[in-house]
């Protein structure tokens, strides 16, 4: 068989791209091997690509995530076989549990190479299958196109879904087709009278209720419609936990979370008797604990679906508003003047502070802070209006990467990674691409040489006293890691600041200068 794929032919591999540039899908975060060496040839025949290589496919399948919140279109990624995936996959379950839409190729050997067991052998549609809404095996170079336009329709259906395409060499190799078209992208579903009612009814009846929020409902459309129904009715106002994506700070309506902590998400749900859900589920702890309950709300309280997380909220939150009559309620919007810089000691209150005076406008931020930033809404609340992206599967170093991808889809906005530096060393890799792209992405790394969040969780699962052993497992020195050093390593200058005024000169230098820049924050 003569490997094809001369200048002469379209391959396989370049019907593909072509059809993902035609279809709008034109950044490709990157990572390949040889059974993707045709895509890789491909990208110089085909105008209009961005490909973007990440070091670990970490980084890869994060910042395909962090791209799709903040462009609101899928990317796609390019893995190598099974093991490739795998790397990415802790990603894509964060992606998934995101709502954020990726078109995957996953490189495979050529058909007829995989009855020989070669190493790089596996079963990649059981390896993909939990993660993706969609999967497909291209069965011949003539079937790319289409089996690509149906991925990317896949990725966009309403909020995102993971779509992932697996690429035998040589259906990348062999004769292809032209492009072919994407079909038009789903639209959310409308919510319907009956819901609506519902939750009106709910808020007249004047019994204690609350809305909350996830989802495109946080947004500052969305929000705006949710303060006026909620100054009109008198009910409360919450967002989940972790949420993909949040518009806050001045002017904005501004809105808590219900907390991580178990006991506190009892106290702050508690005596509710309604809780209206906008995309959002009745809400659950994090983990299991000895003695503590799963679900959070008291056990009296009813949920409503408003709607659901595919569904259109913001019709759906017009139309409550007007069911309730709250059209001309003015919406409690943040009007307070950002905060004072913190001076003294570095503390997590002081480091929120001095968050909140200095976040630039329109800036994102990406959150991995787990314990340091786990205050850091409050002292933000009145900022300059900004995005805020968070965490939403659990599975840390999606920081770093969420970052670089959001600084890819908006290069005109600052990111700021807030991140902690256990969470950080899974996926550092992604400094060395924001180096290589010029992504303005200032990283604030909490350096506490800790995994901190679990010396607590140690003690909240009931394991009893850590000994030495034990302890040594949540801790991060003996050697201390030296964050500037592997910024530096990587092209991202940054230095490293151990009071409060030195972190506000090298925050303040971080944002005024375009870039990638690493603050190392020693408490
Ligand atoms: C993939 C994955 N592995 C392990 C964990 C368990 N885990 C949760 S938080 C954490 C440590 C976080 O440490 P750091 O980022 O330094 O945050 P700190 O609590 O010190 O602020 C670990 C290991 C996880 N959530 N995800
Ligand atoms: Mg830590």
């Amino acid at each position: 068989m003569g490997a094809k794929g001369g200048d002469d032919i379209v391959n396989g591999a370049e019907s593909l791209v072509r059809t993902l540039v035609e279809g709008g899908v034109d950044v490709c975060f990157a990572n390949p091997g040889t059974s993707e060496m045709h895509f890789v040839a491909a990208l110089d025949r085909v105008d209009g690509m961005r490909c973007v290589l990440g070091l670990f496919e970490g980084v890869v399948s994060g910042a395909a995530d962090g791209y799709y919140r903040m462009s609101e279109g899928p990317a796609a990624t390019l893995l190598h076989l099974g093991p490739g995936y795998a790397n990415a996959a802790a990603n894509i379950h964060n992606a998934n549990k995101a709502g954020s839409g990726m078109v995957n190729i996953v490189g495979d050997h050529a058909t007829y190479h995989r009855q020989y067991d070669a190493p790089l052998t596996s079963d990649i549609e059981t390896l993909v299958r939990p993660n993706s809404h969609w999967v497909k095996t291209s069965p011949d170079a003539k079937s790319i196109a289409a089996d690509g336009a149906a991925a990317i329709a896949a990725a966009r259906t309403p909020p995102g879904q993971i779509a992932t395409l697996i690429l035998p060499a040589d259906t990348a190799w062999n004769e292809g087709t032209g492009p072919v078209a994407v079909p038009p992208a789903a639209k959310r579903a409308a919510v319907g009278s009956g819901p609506v009612e519902e939750a009106a009814k709910v808020l007249r009846s004047g019994e204690p209720a609350m809305l909350l929020l996830t989802g495109r409902a946080l947004r500052a459309d969305g929000l705006a419609l949710a303060g006026q129904i909620c100054a009109k009715t008198g009910a409360r106002l919450m967002a989940q936990g972790s949420n993909a994506r949040t518009q806050r700070g001045r002017g904005r309506v501004a809105l808590e979370r219900v907390p991580y902590v178990v006991d506190q998400a009892l106290k702050v749900l508690d005596g509710l008797k309604h809780i209206i859900l906008v995309g959002s589920r009745m809400p659950v702890a994090f983990f299991a604990y000895p003695d503590k309950p799963s679900l959070l709300h008291p056990k009296d309280c009813q949920g409503h679906v408003l709607c659901t997380l595919e569904e259109e909220p913001i019709g759906a939150l017009e139309a409550l508003a007007e069911a309730v009559g709250a059209q001309r309620t003015p919406a409690p919007v943040v009007n307070e003047l950002a905060p004072l810089l913190a001076t003294g000691k570095i503390e997590p209150m002081a480091l929120g502070q001095s968050l909140g005076a200095l976040l630039p406008e329109n800036a994102i931020v990406v959150d991995e802070a787990v314990t340091t930033g786990r205050g850091f809404f409050a002292p933000t609340q009145a900022a300059a209006p900004h995005d805020w992206l968070s965490n939403m599967g659990g599975s840390i170093g999606m920081g770093l990467p969420v970052a670089t991808g959001a600084a890819v889809a908006c290069p005109d906005r600052k990111v700021v990674c807030l991140e902690g530096d256990g969470s950080g060393m899974y996926t550092l890799q992604a400094l060395w691409t924001q180096a290589r792209e010029g992504l303005d992405v200032t990283t604030l790394l909490f350096s506490n040489r800790t995994y901190q969040i679990l010396k607590g969780e140690l003690a909240n699962v009931g394991a009893g006293n850590p000994g030495r052993k034990a302890l040594d497992m949540l801790d991060l020195s003996r050697p201390d890691l030296d964050w500037v050093g592997l910024a530096k390593a990587m092209g991202v200058p940054g230095a490293k600041v151990t009071t409060m005024e030195e972190f506000n000169r090298r925050l303040g230098e971080g944002l005024a200068t375009p870039g990638p820049y690493l603050v190392e924050v020693e408490f």
